[in-house]
């Protein structure tokens, strides 16, 4: 083939976000109108008995359908990731907003007009394959882009520090988050002593600490949730210039998180939400997406910071350097076998393209060496590359031969370099050819197992990241104490940790302590010793005591959007017809979801004759599962509601997690049976909204009515009913 025509055939495979659907394309089977074969193409007659000697005699050897189908059955588990087991991801695209090429030559970055697609899984840490989503945990936001120049994996977290400075801690780190060793307890949780005994004792953890603690662990969706690339990067110009880079990924449809009674109910109400979420939102045409951010930070600003840049527990607050969006990237297709796809595709930080580069983080050289080692054992050899999830869609060329499960059949006679007798091929490609450079970082040093000084602030940002917190995040935090350490039972731990937190607020500390039933922590030489070799930070130009931009609450006050949010939608015989169909279409208009949920299945007829088919009914789902209620009016239907437990705990429980509620006609008479009634203002005419609550007891303002609700729906949560009396909520 004329090169002239391959480049063109190679440029229209990689120039479409479509490039990578096709290359999977040639690797998938449908059995739809097909015969049951064996896996060497011969066709079964029969499958429900195995072959014997007699109808109720022994099974024969020979039944080779038999011993082919129980054997790949016996085979069919792999062994799970050692962490990030339980994960769900989603194929799609990544689109530059225009080119930077004086930030880097990464051609990815470089073509507004290409769309390189992505395959992108989300998981989460500590819990196991089968473990719930909604656990208090970190979550992986891993990417690979398939580019034209080879695959990027972009393998971040949705927190953008690290529990740990070095690699080499990463196995103690593991070890200790994981169930104890003698009787694997407790499951995806890190409420338990080992953890927080290592926690105690590695007060390098207490910034990420902070950010666990916080309701980022347990996001809303994962189209809500933040990604950070977390350790600093490099990019470099065609000029061979480096500038050193931190990667975010901002969602679209805003941050939101659940609360945490909610999120342990939803473990047990539905362990798939945000895998179900993720799904149903790609199913629906209501595609996730992402804007990718860079901080980009010049060579020579290299030491202007109060922290390392190379520290991965560190972050560069946005206010100091604020963020560039050079992209954006959309989820729009669900893979078509997990296994295949989401189990088997193989992630690695070392897979970069040029123009993306590392920098000496520890953390990050620890992680360069241990993600293709564990694929090893976990893919089963050296060939996982090959599995179409993992193929690049690009060319593949060089004499790496042979090992299990090897794919590709080399041709030619030569399988080494140099050579002459292949024509020297594969060749080396010189950087115009877009052969990978290095970037030519000078480095000297020493031999030595050391930390450096300037990585030993441990507290400087777990404070700023507190101080930056709003008054009901803080609460939350020190309700995670609570939570977690409650559940330690070695007294010398908690008292240790009291001590632990004191470095970064005493008033937390002794909140904590409070709580858990240990002794403030008055003892400033303890303080100290727990802080081991900590150095503060020296404070510099660039220094802030503050950043807002990691509250979750000061960001999503900027954030109008219901893209994404489910409402439950309550009725009963009778409802009114009208009010339900103006709320859902308002719904549907922002892209939110609603549900029909009514005490039993099947049609409910409306006061005026009409029918809907409920969704949900009262046994299969729960207020947990959704992000706001709307009950409306019609005399029977709320009648027969004010009867039903089921819905006045609805009710009660949407109140108590602060989500927003809308009752409409007869429906306002509901609120007399539950605990809100004394806590919201009596309605008046027209549409009455209180802490979160929208009351019309008349339809005539119906849109009115509708904007309101959508508003509250807007702004998540309505914290101000936290500072209430509970007690009175059951
Ligand atoms: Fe890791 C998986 C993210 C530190 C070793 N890691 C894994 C995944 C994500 C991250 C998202 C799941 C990828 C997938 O979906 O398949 N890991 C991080 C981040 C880190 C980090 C953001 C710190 C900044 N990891 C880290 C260290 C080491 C590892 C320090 C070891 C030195 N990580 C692994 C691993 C895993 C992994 C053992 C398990 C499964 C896999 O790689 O493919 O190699």
């Amino acid at each position: 083939m004329a090169d002239d025509t391959r480049r063109k055939m190679e440029e229209k495979t990689t120039n479409s976000s479509t490039a990578k659907n096709e290359q999977l394309d040639q690797h998938s089977e449908n059995g739809e109108g097909q015969y049951l074969t064996t896996s060497t193409g011969v066709r079964i007659n029969h499958t429900n008995d195995s072959l014997k000697a007699g109808s109720r005699g022994p099974t024969i050897m020979e039944d080779f359908h038999f011993r082919e189908k129980m054997t790949h059955f016996d085979h069919e588990r792999i062994p799970e990731r050692v962490v990030h087991a339980r994960g769900s991801a989603a194929h799609g695209y990544f689109q530059s907003y225009g080119p930077i090429p004086e930030l880097t030559k990464a051609k990815l970055f470089n073509d507004p007009e290409k769309k390189t697609p992505v395959f992108v899984r989300i998981s989460t840490v500590v819990g196991f394959r089968g473990s719930a989503d909604t656990v208090r945990d970190v979550r992986g936001f891993a990417t690979k882009f398939y580019t034209e120049e080879g695959n990027w994996d972009l393998v971040g977290n949705n927190m953008p520090v690290f529990f740990i400075q070095d690699g080499i801690k990463f196995p103690d780190l593991v070890h200790a988050i994981k169930p104890e060793p003698h009787n694997e307890m407790p499951q995806a949780s890190a409420a338990h002593d080992n953890f927080w005994d290592f926690v105690s004792l590695m007060p390098e953890s207490m910034h990420t600490i902070m950010w666990v603690m916080s309701d980022r662990a347990f996001p809303r969706s994962y189209a809500m949730m933040e990604g950070f690339g977390v350790h600093t990067f490099r990019f470099v110009n065609a000029e061979g210039k480096s500038k050193f880079v931190k990667f975010h990924w901002k969602p679209v449809a805003g941050i939101h998180s659940l609360v945490w009674d909610e999120a342990q109910k939803i473990a047990g109400k539905d362990p798939d939400f945000n895998r179900r979420d993720l799904w149903e939102a790609i199913e629906m045409g209501n595609y996730p997406e992402f804007e990718l951010g860079v901080q980009v930070v010049d060579p020579e600003d290299e030491f202007a910071f109060d922290f390392d840049l190379l520290d991965p527990t560190k972050i560069i607050p946005e206010e100091v350097v604020p963020i560039k969006m050079i992209g954006k990237m959309t989820l729009n297709r669900n893979p078509d076998n997990f296994f295949a796809e989401t189990e088997q595709v193989a992630f690695h930080p070392g897979h970069v393209v040029p123009g993306i580069d590392f920098t000496n983080d520890p953390l990050l050289q620890g992680r360069l060496f241990s993600y293709v080692d564990t694929q090893l054992i976990r893919l089963g050899g050296p060939n996982f590359n090959e599995i179409p999830i993992n193929r690049p869609v690009v060319e593949v060329h060089n004499n790496q031969r042979d090992g299990f499960m090897r794919q590709t059949i080399n041709k030619g006679k030569t399988n080494y370099f140099p050579n002459s007798r292949g024509g020297g091929c594969p060749m080396m490609a010189p950087e115009t050819a877009g052969g990978y450079l290095h970037h030519m970082e000078k480095v000297e040093g020493h031999k030595i197992r050391e930390r450096s000084d300037s990585f030993k602030d441990y507290f400087g940002q777990a404070k700023l990241f507190y101080n930056s917190q709003t008054e009901i995040e803080k609460k939350h935090i020190m309700e995670a104490f609570h939570f977690e350490l409650g559940k330690v039972k070695d007294k010398e731990i908690r008292q240790r940790m009291v001590y632990m937190i004191a470095n970064v607020d005493k008033d937390l500390a002794v909140k904590v302590a409070n709580g858990i039933g240990i002794n403030p922590p008055t003892d400033e030489a303890k303080i100290k010793e727990v802080a081991q070799d900590h150095i503060p930070r020296e404070k510099v130009k660039s220094s802030v005591d503050t950043s807002p931009a990691v509250s979750m609450e000061n960001r999503n006050n900027k954030k109008g959007s219901i893209k994404g949010r489910k409402v439950a939608i309550m009725i009963d015989e009778g409802f009114d017809y009208e009010t339900v169909m103006q709320v859902k279409k308002k719904l549907m208009d922002g892209n939110a979801t609603a549900e029909i949920v009514s005490k039993f299945h099947g049609m409910i007829t409306a006061s005026n004759g009409e029918t809907l088919e409920t969704d949900k009914n009262h046994i299969t789902t729960a207020s947990v599962l959704y992000d706001a209620i709307f009950i409306p009016g019609g005399a029977k239907s709320v009648a027969r509601m004010k009867n039903h437990g089921d819905v006045i705990q609805f009710i009660n429980e949407a109140y108590k997690h602060c989500k927003p509620l809308a009752f409409s006609g007869e429906a306002v008479e509901l609120l007399e049976n539950t605990a809100l009634w004394n806590l919201v203002k009596e309605p008046q005419n027209g549409v009455n909204v209180s802490k979160g609550v929208v009351m019309a007891s008349n339809n005539d303002n119906m849109g009115d009515f509708s904007e309101r609700f959508m508003e509250c729906i807007a702004q998540h949560r309505f914290w101000e009913r936290e500072d209430m009396d509970h007690d009175s909520i059951p």
